[in-house]
């Protein structure tokens, strides 16, 4: 029989002997559920194709950024032009200017903000800010939620609650997460112990407003306020890390939908485009004090890449019609409302949750409110249940802990044709390569 991914298998063989794990993000080696990566040949609207041939319904989507899809025609259109004049010029450009303009236009809590390579620059340097804004050391986040890979907030949750973090990765000092308080993820109780311990110590909380990196968890009704109400109650600031939410779950992204302004936000993904942007921005008085307005420094090579800019340009501008989060909360409900009927009639424990176009199939019978809850499921379900939507031509993302994406490329045949599959899949249905 033809070995369907001989190509992908010869290019992984190869990069393992090249990069760590063979890949560049640890994710995409796919070892959680159990198979090899597909190599990616190219992309088109809602479909991925692999160096095989093999053609998928991509609900990766880049990770969160492709919210119009692979190769939109403003997109690289955009990318055209701005190539036409140059691509980095270590100087401002109007491109920059103009990228700001629709930040703020689109989430007004940012007055000011200033551009990065990745969320992870975007969270560190927010980090750095609030603490010299506040004159205080101490963050807090939540287990289950994750900010990119800088130092502070690689950090578990300790023994019990509203405890000091310990280093979640090696390399990582204790002294550095000393600072880091992890709390659970809608336990507004948790938060409120946290502060009546370290209170006056706490620069700030730092919270995905809608949890994605441990699947979706929609934050519980009331929670984001009452961490609201925390910080103002004692002096320290609200960060939401929108990096996944932004301009995603609606076009303000989920201060928007929840009605709840931080005071600073961090963002990427989607203001890239797909090509690599981060962003952190909110009130000014906090936001002057970074350099060379005022003294906390932070600094980028490629911050405010002209040709990356141009792609966040056309990709938010695209945006301005609000009926594109209309579509894309239809599509959301179609797939999750298809699959729900779908899987009703099997003996299948699991769950969904979805905010708009992110969305995340748990193998799990109980409702995910939180890390701990996400870490009870059957994650060899997940898994199998991957590796048989992959045979189906469904691209997922390779972890049973992350967020679906769908986009406007994807249309109603498709999300029906997924449903179908994961009814297959979970049923054991034969499927004719
Ligand atoms: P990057 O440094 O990967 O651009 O952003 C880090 C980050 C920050 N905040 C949130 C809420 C995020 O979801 C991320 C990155 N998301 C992961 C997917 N869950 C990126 C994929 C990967 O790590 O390969």
């Amino acid at each position: 029989m033809s070995d369907e991914f001989k190509n992908s298998r010869a290019l992984f063989a190869r990069a393992r002997q090249l990069i760590p794990g063979g890949v560049n993000s640890p994710v995409r080696a796919f070892k959680s559920v159990g198979a090899d990566p597909v190599f990616i040949q190219s992309g088109e609207g809602a479909t991925l194709t692999d160096v095989d041939g093999n053609r998928y319904i991509d609900y990766v989507g880049s990770w969160g950024p492709l919210i119009h899809g692979h190769k939109d025609a403003a997109t690289r259109a955009a990318i055209d032009t701005a190539l036409d004049h140059g691509w980095t010029f270590g100087a401002p450009t109007d491109n920059e200017v103009r990228l700001a303009q629709l930040i703020c236009e689109f989430m007004p809590s940012i007055q000011l903000v200033r551009m990065v390579n990745s969320g992870t620059e975007a969270t560190m340097s927010v980090i750095r800010l609030a603490r010299a804004a506040t004159g205080r050391d101490r963050i807090i986040k939540f287990a289950g939620c994750y900010h990119g890979h800088h130092d502070s907030l690689l950090v578990s949750a300790g023994s019990g609650l509203a405890t000091l973090g310990t280093p979640s990765s090696p390399g990582v000092t204790a002294g550095t997460v000393n600072d880091t308080i992890v709390c659970k993820f809608n336990d507004i109780e948790d938060a409120r112990a946290a502060f009546d311990t370290h209170g006056s110590h706490i620069a700030a909380v730092i919270v995905e407003p809608v949890a994605g990196n441990m699947g979706v968890v929609p934050p519980a009704a009331g929670f984001l306020e009452e961490l609201r109400r925390l910080c103002d109650d004692h002096g320290a600031l609200l960060i939401f890390d929108e990096v996944m939410t932004g301009f995603r779950v609606s076009r303000g992204g989920a201060q928007e939908r929840f009605g709840v302004t931080p005071d600073l936000t961090t963002l990427g993904k989607i203001i890239g485009g797909g090509m690599p942007v981060g962003a952190y921005g909110g009130r000014a008085d906090l936001m002057e004090q970074i350099a060379p307005a005022g003294p906390v420094y932070q600094a980028g090579t490629l911050s405010g890449n002209p040709v990356a800019m141009a792609a966040g340009i056309a990709t938010l501008t695209q945006l301005q019609d609000r009926s594109a989060f209309a579509t894309l909360e239809s599509l959301g409900e179609r797939l999750e409302l298809g699959i729900q009927n779908a899987l009703a009639s099997l003996d299948v424990a699991h769950t969904t949750a979805r905010v708009g176009s992110m969305f995340t199939l748990f193998f799990s019978a109980d409702p995910i409110q939180n890390f701990d809850d996400a870490l009870k499921c059957d994650t060899d379900k997940f898994a199998s249940c991957f590796r048989s939507l992959l045979s189906r031509g469904i691209y997922l993302p390779a972890s049973q802990f992350e967020s679906w994406f769908i986009s406007l490329a994807h249309t109603p045949a498709m999300i029906d044709a997924t449903v179908e599959a994961v009814a297959e899949a979970l049923t054991g249905t034969p499927h004719n390569s």
